[in-house]
């Protein structure tokens, strides 16, 4: 009798972490097909519990497994900063994949609601595996797939994102940080555990995998997105993403640790943060492996690890409940009852700048703000900061987005004016993070209310003044000056020469 493995040990996903979609209808006499794993949101080979399933799935099956991603004409206004970060990641993921793994990996292009299917349809796959999103256009997209599949074809969610899995950490919307720290605290010794080590799986798939010109694709995406350049500094892929964590030279547990205590909050020392948001974003890092090793080394840094916890597994997985139980997510419609009603009390107040007029089309005048051209200089820095380094200091995201309700006519104006700049110029952007973050900032979700103030009513309330009892801001404005700079100089120094001849050519 083979004795249990130990908790750490679990060879297969543990069952809370996997919702069964849609059963499939196997006749009996048909023998099980194989299975695909549709890579969407984690984006990575190791500690990936959607991956383990879908390899355990085959080796119980006896069949052999597949990796597919279908990659989008458009994503939610992602451009090539975005999309040649998660490309590039990607490319290295198919290489290890298939060496190390010989799993094939199939790369699609177009709309997943057509290219899954007939992908299932022509390997004659009886169990698809997805990981989790709680977006509503991928969960419109899953919908679908389960109404557009054959009858035989069984469907499984797994969430590979959180490390308590949404639906477990609480059956229902959760007011704030405080209602489901506990719920969350409670279950840490069930699922924050190490992972299995993946082997490659039993059978073999029949072809190799499609998919081979990467540096062509990349190419042709960053050329399309060039209006948001991609980042030097943010190297994409797993390798990267472990070094950032825990690297010999810089990582943030090995390095950086001390500093996320004491200087956390101060924009002028963003590598006080973990700098881990791109990769947890693309799914490029597990955040339960971050978890994993920042408990490994709390007795030397216990504040900064409890604090690090704080916000990678408390406030992102809260942000997650957020956008799964509230269809309304990024939309005042979304905010508790208290913040909408304040906010409307105080919609005509007198603003002291309108930045975002909507014309009589109805389109929204973004200019000012996406050029940083308003009157207050540190706002104005930390537009900057977002366009050109493309990762805005965390402290900077709250004062940001607040200074756009000031100065937008309405709540739904200033949501809609930060979600789109958010969302078209971090490279972490288009996370539930993102929309919790602006719905934070905007309307109070998972705030307090505030003394009653003009303009943002209970809201909580930041200035300019706030920021400067707090950190040099002048040191801010004049680093993210010379940051930004050096990227423009970069640029022109990588421009084709044809680009830097000014005169006509002759
Ligand atoms: P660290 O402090 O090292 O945090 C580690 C990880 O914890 C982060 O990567 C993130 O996954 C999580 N985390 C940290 N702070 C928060 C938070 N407030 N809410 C939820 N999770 C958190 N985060 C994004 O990932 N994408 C976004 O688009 C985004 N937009 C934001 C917009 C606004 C207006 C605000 C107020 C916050 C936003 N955040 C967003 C949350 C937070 O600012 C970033 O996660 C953080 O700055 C990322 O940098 P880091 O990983 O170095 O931070
Ligand atoms: N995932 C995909 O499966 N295909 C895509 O084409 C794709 C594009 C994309 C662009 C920007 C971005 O931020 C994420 C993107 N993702 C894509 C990943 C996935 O959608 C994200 O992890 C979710 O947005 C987070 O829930």
């Amino acid at each position: 009798m083979a004795e249990n493995p130990s908790p750490t040990q679990s060879t297969t996903v543990q069952s809370g972490r996997i919702r069964v979609l849609k059963e499939g209808s196997r006749p009996s006499d048909r023998e099980m097909g194989p299975v695909v794993y549709w890579m969407f949101r984690d984006q990575r080979l190791r500690d990936n519990w959607a991956l383990i399933h879908a390899v355990d799935q085959a080796n119980k099956a006896n069949v052999p497994v597949a990796v597919a991603f279908n990659l989008f004409d458009q994503f939610l206004g992602a451009k090539a900063r975005q999309l040649g970060f998660m490309l590039k990641g990607l490319q290295q993921l198919h290489r290890d994949i298939e060496v190390t793994l010989r799993i094939p990996f199939f790369l699609f292009q177009g709309e997943a609601i057509e290219t899954i299917p007939t992908f299932l349809e022509e390997c004659g796959a009886s169990l698809l595996v997805i990981d989790f999103s709680p977006l509503r256009e991928v969960r419109g997209w899953k919908e679908e797939i389960c109404k557009r599949v054959s009858d035989s074809v069984s469907i499984h969610e797994v969430d590979a994102h959180n490390v308590v899995p949404v639906w477990v950490a609480s059956d229902k919307l959760e007011y704030s940080a405080r209602t489901i720290r506990s719920k969350i605290n409670n279950l840490l010794p069930k699922y924050l555990i190490d992972f299995p080590r993946l082997r490659p799986p039993i059978k073999k798939w029949a072809s190799p995998g499609q998919f081979a010109d990467w540096e062509k694709l990349i190419a042709d995406v960053v050329r399309k997105g060039a209006e948001v350049p991609e980042l030097e500094w943010c190297k994409p892929g797993e390798d990267a993403a472990m070094d950032v964590l825990m690297g010999s030279k810089n990582g943030f547990l090995t390095k950086r640790l001390n500093s996320y205590s004491t200087d956390r909050n101060n924009p002028l020392k963003p590598s006080a943060l973990s700098g881990l948001s791109p990769y947890l974003h693309f799914g490029q890092i597990s955040a339960q492996r971050c978890a994993i090793e920042a408990r490994n080394v709390r007795k030397l840094c216990p504040q900064a690890v409890d604090a690090f916890l704080e916000e990678l597994v408390v406030r992102r997985e809260l942000a997650d409940n957020f956008c799964f139980y509230q269809p309304k997510y990024d939309s005042l419609l979304g905010a508790w009852e208290w913040a909408r009603k304040t906010l409307m009390d105080h919609a005509s107040d007198r603003r002291e700048h309108i930045y975002t007029l909507l014309r009589p089309n109805g389109i929204c005048r973004r200019e000012q703000l996406e050029k940083a051209q308003t009157a207050d200089p540190l706002w104005n820095a930390s537009q900057l900061e977002m366009v050109h380094v493309g990762k805005m200091h965390g402290f900077m995201r709250m004062y940001w987005a607040k200074k756009i309700l000031e100065w937008t006519s309405s709540p739904e104006d200033a949501l809609a004016v930060s979600i789109y700049l958010n969302d078209k110029y971090e490279i972490d952007g288009r996370d539930p993070n993102g929309y919790v973050g602006c719905m934070w900032s905007i309307c109070g979700v998972h705030d307090q209310g505030w003394k009653e103030r003009p303009v943002f009513g209970k809201i909580r309330y930041m200035n300019y003044a706030g920021c400067k009892r707090k950190f040099d801001v002048d040191g801010y404005i004049a680093y993210v000056k010379r940051e930004a700079g050096e990227v423009k100089k970069r640029k022109l120094e990588a421009a084709p020469t044809a680009a830097k001849i000014k005169e006509p050519r002759i």
